[in-house]
């Protein structure tokens, strides 16, 4: 790493204590600006960097809501608002255990530069809790989530924050949330929140979208090297909002998606997973992946394990973030891999984009592959400014646009600074420059 960058980022670890994954991320970033900033003196001058890595705001509450059997219960919540330069925080909500600043703070990081890549105008935030849904009733998650927006609601607007969905957190959870923010404000304000239902101000394809923008995004790599989805043998892991609609995406281009996962195990089905099967399992029931085994002929489940044993010529991984070290890109590369792209918000650790980019595997990373989700909910919100609603066709019209602008943008950055065919730098550079000139231009905020 640059050495002026170094010592910025050493002081970032040291003012965030035991947030890793945060850590890792910004040095993740880092690592691709060195040439950038020697053409651009201004951004040290400005101390963007600093600005950057600080965010502009950081909410911590307390969430008390009672179960079924009236025990309370109580939870911690958090908005991180990072970056407004280009428009509104922007970016989801995640329930699950794990949740903890840190966490917060390195989506919150990477989706201001993919918020940027999109090129609409949203800034960066992220949000979420530790409170685990698994298990719990429709009524225990509706007044967790009337609670979390309870003292949410004061923090967000159309103007100011728009918050979403992420793990744990779908149409359901958006109901729930945007039922509140309405009451407890008395507006009817669409532009609250993204991924709402189609009969109330939600967009067609938003809930296909992150993952379709993922798949399209790869077979925008693959054309770089004169090859396409048809015919390719691939490996998804996770099987929740994104995992499914990337299967259903890469099986309609001609792939053969042989594999996808829980935090529980794996299922293999060589001839194909079922999308219509898998959905109504994960979306409809709510249950687990051992269910497919038991309704699907032919369909093994693994227990434990790791989904990357099994052999692909392209990898999604669609669930979390550190879900594919660098011993399962060693063993993916042995087995005759071609192309990773990212739907899951840093599912690679660095090792792991150490051992593809060496091998000389296409990689997208995941704030330019994944960014077909954030970037229809901006579409989500053109439609609820102009009380106007798309058609299915326009709108993932729409979304091929604007994936096919971010991979191209992200192969011309990479080369015009030197690292052709490197998505990673393309990325992290591209997104940065934006942001970091509206913010100069903005004053010293
Ligand atoms: P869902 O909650 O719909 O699904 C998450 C999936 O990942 C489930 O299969 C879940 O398994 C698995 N998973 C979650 N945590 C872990 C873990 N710690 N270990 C192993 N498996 C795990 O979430 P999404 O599909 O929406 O999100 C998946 C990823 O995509 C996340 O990284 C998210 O940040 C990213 N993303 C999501 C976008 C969106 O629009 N929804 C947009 C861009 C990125 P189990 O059910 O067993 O927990
Ligand atoms: O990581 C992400 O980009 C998301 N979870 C989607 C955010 C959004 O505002 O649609």
């Amino acid at each position: 790493m640059d050495s002026r960058l170094e010592a910025v980022r050493d002081t970032v670890l040291a003012r965030n204590p035991g947030e890793k994954e945060f850590h890792q991320a910004v040095t993740e970033v880092f690592e691709s600006l060195g040439p950038v900033h020697d053409r651009h003196p201004e951004f040290l001058e400005g101390a963007v960097l600093e600005r950057l890595c600080e965010p502009e705001r950081q909410i911590i509450f307390r969430v008390p809501w009672t179960d079924d059997a009236g025990r309370v219960h109580v939870n911690r919540g958090f908005r991180v608002e990072f970056n407004s330069a280009l428009g509104p925080y922007k970016g989801g909500l995640r329930f699950h255990p794990s949740v903890y600043l840190g966490i917060v703070k390195f989506l919150g990081f990477e989706q201001i530069f993919k918020n940027a890549l999109t090129g609409m105008p949203i800034g960066g935030g992220k949000g979420g809790s530790d409170f685990d849904p698994r298990g719990r009733s429709d009524a225990e998650i509706m007044r967790f989530c009337q609670s979390f927006m309870t003292e949410l609601y004061r923090h967000i607007g159309e103007y100011t924050d728009v918050p979403a969905g992420d793990i744990g957190v779908g149409g359901r959870e958006i109901g729930y949330l945007f039922g509140q923010y309405k009451r407890i404000t008395n507006r009817y304000e669409s532009g609250v929140l993204t991924g709402k239902g189609i009969s109330w101000g939600g967009s067609l394809v938003r809930p296909e979208a992150t993952g379709y923008g993922t798949v399209i995004f790869a077979q925008e790599m693959l054309k770089t090297r004169g090859q396409s989805f048809d015919g390719q043998r691939v490996v998804v892991s996770g099987s929740g909002n994104v995992a499914i609609h990337a299967i259903a995406k890469a099986q309609s281009l001609g792939a053969t998606v042989v594999a996808c996962s829980d935090s529980a195990g794996y299922i293999v089905d060589e001839a194909g997973i079922d999308v219509a099967l898998l959905s109504q399992i994960k979306e409809v029931e709510r249950g687990r992946l051992t269910e497919y085994e038991a309704r699907r002929p032919g369909a093994s489940h693994v227990s434990g394990g790791s989904v990357w044993d099994v052999s692909g010529t392209v990898a999604l991984p669609c669930a979390t973030q550190n879900e594919l070290d660098g011993d399962a890109a060693a063993k993916l590369v042995s087995n005759g891999l071609i192309a990773v792209a990212e739907g899951a918000n840093m599912p690679s650790t660095r090792s792991a984009v150490s051992v593809f980019q060496e091998a000389g595997i296409l990689f997208g990373p995941g704030k330019a592959a994944n960014a077909g989700g954030v970037a229809t909910s901006a579409l989500e919100m053109q439609q609820n400014a102009s009380r106007d609603s798309w058609s299915f066709e326009h709108t993932e019209q729409r979304l091929t646009e604007i994936m096919v602008g971010i991979h191209d943008r992200c192969a011309e950055t990479a080369a015009e600074y030197g690292a052709p065919g490197n998505y990673v730098v393309g990325a992290n550079i591209g997104g940065f420059v934006k942001v970091a000139d509206a913010m100069l231009a903005q004053g010293l905020i």
